[in-house]
């Protein structure tokens, strides 16, 4: 039975974990959470909370992006490996995956929270959050010097990690002019960002593909070219203070 993949494409957690599905060319059934039944009531019964992506297969549910792919790993050994089999690399895989997720996803996160007001306001911008994210950027420019992967010689779930969560941090506190051009070959920031990875094959056709049907899923609902995401959470940050 094909694994139920439940999702919304504007979800970088999602990426992460499909970007690992495609890697490993493992078919899914993808369920879109954008509130239509009956896959609403579906994703509710299975998860209170409510967080997505989430995975069922054959009566398996497995929830958060990491744990997926742990999950896909552990299922389908056959396929193109995303935690080495050496242990100590995969330590640091597994270290370098929590560092995306919590130094760059998370202070990320709370910045497009607070422009939505689904958080309180600071009161001073999110000067915190943007300082986590000038520090990970700062980190990430010395450590990808002379790096293509996050970790080890080969594209990983760091990197599966770091991808999404790269590209939604530089749309909502671009990393900064003085890591020299960010999305140029050659800079070591960009060897870090899936502008970069993009041009990467066949790696980047895999992650480009989830943006673009990303991409394709805004337009439709409207939410316009570009970093969409961040254009719809400005908009809908604009409609609160009007109305
Ligand atoms: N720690 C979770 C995070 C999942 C998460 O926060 N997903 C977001 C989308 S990127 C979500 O479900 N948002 C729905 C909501 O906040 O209501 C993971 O790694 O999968």
């Amino acid at each position: 039975m094909t694994i139920a993949f439940y999702e919304h494409p504007f979800s970088s957690y999602v990426q992460k974990a499909k970007t690992a599905f495609y890697e490993k060319g493992i078919p899914f059934d993808a369920k879109m959470i954008d509130g239509s039944e009956p896959v609403a009531s579906e994703f509710a019964a299975l998860w209170p909370i409510q967080r997505f992506p989430v995975i069922v297969d054959d009566g398996r549910f497995v929830f958060e992006a990491t744990g997926i792919i742990e999950y896909l790993e552990a299922r389908f050994p056959e396929t193109a490996r995303l935690i080495p089999a050496d242990p100590l690399l995969a330590a640091e895989v597994r270290m370098w995956d929590r560092f995306f997720d919590n130094y760059v996803s998370y202070p990320q996160g709370r910045l497009v929270y607070m422009a939505i007001g689904r958080e309180p306001d600071d009161g001073k911008g999110g000067a915190a959050w943007k300082s986590m994210l000038e520090t990970s950027y700062a980190l990430l420019d010395r450590r990808m010097t002379d790096r293509t992967w996050a970790v080890g010689e080969s594209f990983s779930l760091a990197d599966c990690a770091a991808a999404p969560a790269l590209l939604y941090a530089d749309w909502t506190y671009p990393i900064p002019e003085r890591f020299s051009m960010p999305f140029a070959e050659g800079s070591s920031v960009a060897q870090a960002t899936p502008a970069r990875w993009t041009r990467r094959a066949p790696i980047g056709t895999c992650f480009r593909w989830v943006h673009r049907k990303a991409a394709i899923s805004g337009r439709r609902s409207g939410a316009g070219e570009g970093p969409f995401f961040v254009s719809l959470c400005i908009r809908r940050s604009r409609n609160r203070s009007s109305s």
